[in-house]
């Protein structure tokens, strides 16, 4: 680990000049087991070609990528380009037993898919959380039209949660009917760009030049902040779309979030200046010294001058957590496409809960469901049902399907009346933040009231063209009111992004236009061949039985609210 660290650090892109040609972008990934060592525990982690971390992935919009993986661990895994639309490839998606059957142990798959779309995003594996061990890395989709902000250069800041344990380690721990829920988890440290938060490289800033800083929050579990005493900060992009410029003193980021910012340097060359970063969650407690973590870095102008130290935790503290909790941030944000809210031909209600269900064992739920994997990828369902697709009970109760018809303008009303707040990410698409309110009292179940006053939260709505997002953080106690028009048939997951959550059941599946797949998707035999090879089947309802025989699957839990 700490001979690659120096090659990642940080990346300065000379400024980019926008490419003429569509390109095949090849990428060979070999993914196995690596040792990384890092503050706060060392542990073998999951790597790409022998090594942690994983170098980002450049490509320019229009491209497409080919990214052959060899699958050298003992398990199977599955790569998901988080905020990518698959229009047309939903089957490349990457969401194991949604889209794909994992590659199993000692072979190879190749995903292709076009990138039509510019901004900031990243790879990681969707097969059993393998995220959350480091199997994630920047996809960074530079623009190939002429770009909407001139800037000079270019860094990417991607913040990673590492603790000692491994997710499973973890996740056996939180589920454990012998502990008390929820879990004293002792908080994680920060790498920033795969290295510890404090031995990042300064970044070098020329004066009058101004900076895309790319901010990519790849954490399993913890939010961000970053901050750049002395300079003014807009925000241009948040999660692959770009924005009218926002001034801010700070951002913050929820786990899968990404935002761009622009900085211009001074003229001044005779100051050196700190960035500063913290990591936190409300619901850890506070440590001095433990949590919140804060970590420092160097904006350097001139390697002799003396660097303008300031008092980091007045600074990072200074910028709201509930800008990001309740999301201000995206809601204050102007689409640069101007594109009004959509008009709600379907409303749907979405509430996310917590549960015990099977002796004791928390579980996370939406609308009463935890989820759980269907007998075979939920997309090969859909495809080989024939008129039957449009039922969402063959999809398998715990799959938690809803079937959208082709170009329906959807709204999901996502409440969330409990203690954490959730990042939930929708595959396939980006969604219009629409309002932000309280949730009901009375939808608080009373395990839940403890330490909190009744809501007041404000109700916040969008501006005249929605900001959109791939993902978005329900603060706790609040819904948040999402649009999005369902033009991308396909099957695509909702899920929290807090990987903990996802592996509890926090997630649900969207069938999007079954008909219009059947009529014009085609899957590669080497997927098929991938869960032939894996005795699972591809054609069926969730049991892998033809017509409505859902025989085989498991009875759903019976769950108990807490
Ligand atoms: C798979 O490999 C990991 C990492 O080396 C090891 O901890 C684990 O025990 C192995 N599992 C099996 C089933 O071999
Ligand atoms: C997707 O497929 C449809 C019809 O099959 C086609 O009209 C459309 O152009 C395709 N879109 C992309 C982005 O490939
Ligand atoms: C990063 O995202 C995770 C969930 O995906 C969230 O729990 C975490 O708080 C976020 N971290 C930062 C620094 O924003
Ligand atoms: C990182 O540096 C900051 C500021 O110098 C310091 O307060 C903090 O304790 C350091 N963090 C770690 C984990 O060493
Ligand atoms: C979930 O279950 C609870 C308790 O049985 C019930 O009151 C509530 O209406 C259910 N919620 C949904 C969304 O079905
Ligand atoms: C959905 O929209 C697309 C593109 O605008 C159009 O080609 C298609 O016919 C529409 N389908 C339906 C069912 O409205
Ligand atoms: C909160 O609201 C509930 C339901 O409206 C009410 O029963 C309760 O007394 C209120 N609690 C406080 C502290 O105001
Ligand atoms: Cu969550």
């Amino acid at each position: 680990m700490r001979a690659f660290s120096f090659i990642r650090a940080f990346l300065l892109l000379p400024f980019f000049l926008l490419a003429t040609k569509a390109a095949r972008q090849v990428v060979n990934w070999d993914v196995g087991y690596v040792y990384a060592d890092h503050i706060g525990g060392s542990r073998e982690v999951i790597g790409v070609n022998g090594k942690l971390p994983i170098p980002p992935v450049h490509v320019t919009e229009g491209d497409t990528l080919v990214l052959h993986v060899h699958n050298s661990l003992n398990v199977s895994t599955s790569i998901h380009a988080h905020g990518i639309f698959q229009i047309n490839t939903s089957y490349m998606d990457g969401a194991a037993m949604v889209t794909q059957c994992g590659i199993p142990p000692g072979k190879s798959f190749t995903y292709e898919y076009e990138v039509n779309q510019a901004g900031t995003f990243w790879l990681h594996g969707h097969y059993h959380h393998q995220n959350a061990d480091g199997l994630r890395t920047p996809l960074i989709v530079h623009d190939r039209k002429q770009h909407p902000y001139k800037y000079d250069g270019e860094y990417v800041f991607a913040f990673e949660d590492w603790y000692k344990e491994s997710f499973a380690e973890r996740l056996a721990l939180t589920i454990d009917p012998k502990k008390s829920f929820p879990p004293e988890s002792p908080a994680p440290n920060a790498l920033i760009n795969g290295v510890d938060g404090n031995a990042t490289k300064p970044i070098s800033f020329k004066p009058k030049r101004t900076y895309r800083i790319r901010l990519i929050n790849m954490s399993a579990v913890v939010w961000f902040k970053f901050a750049l005493p002395g300079h003014q900060m807009r925000v241009i992009e948040a999660d692959g779309k770009y924005s009218v410029p926002l001034e801010v003193d700070g951002v913050t980021l929820g786990p899968g979030q990404r935002f761009s910012v622009l900085v211009t340097a001074h003229e001044d060359i005779t100051r050196n200046y700190q960035y500063l970063v913290e990591i936190f969650a409300s619901f850890f407690s506070r440590i001095p010294g433990e949590s919140p973590k804060y970590h420092t870095g160097i904006v350097e102008y001139n390697k002799d001058a003396s660097l303008d130290v300031v008092d980091t935790i007045s600074v990072l503290e200074a910028i709201p957590e509930d800008k990001s909790f309740s999301g201000y941030t995206d809601v204050e944000l102007s689409a640069l496409e101007r594109q009004p809210a959509f008009p709600v031909d379907r409303s749907i209600d979405l509430v996310l809960g917590g549960a015990f269900y099977m002796n004791n064992v928390p579980g996370d739920i939406i609308n009463n469901i935890t989820y759980a994997e269907p007998h075979i990828p939920t997309l090969y369902s859909a495809l080989s049902l024939g008129s039957l697709a449009v039922d969402k009970d063959l999809y398998g109760i715990q799959s938690n399907t809803i079937v959208l018809k082709h170009n329906e303008s959807i709204e999901l009303v996502v409440y969330n009346p409990i203690r954490i707040p959730h990042p939930m990410h929708l595959h396939g698409h980006a969604f219009q933040l629409i309002e932000y309110g309280p949730v009901d009292p009375r939808m608080v179940l009373s395990e839940n009231r403890e330490g909190f006053s009744n809501q007041t939260a404000p109700i916040v709505r969008a501006s005249e063209y929605p900001m959109e997002r791939d993902t978005v953080v329900i603060p706790t106690m609040q819904y948040v009111k999402l649009r999005f028009r369902a033009d991308n048939p396909g099957v695509w997951l909702f899920h929290c992004h807090m990987d903990i959550h996802f592996g509890m059941g926090m997630a649900m599946t969207f069938v999007e236009a079954p008909d219009v797949l059947q009529d014009t998707m085609v899957i590669p035999d080497s997927m098929t061949q991938m869960c032939a090879e894996q005795g699972i089947p591809t054609t069926g309802n969730a049991a892998g039985n033809p017509g409505t025989d859902l025989s085989g699957l498991p009875p759903m839990p019976s769950i108990v609210h807490f």
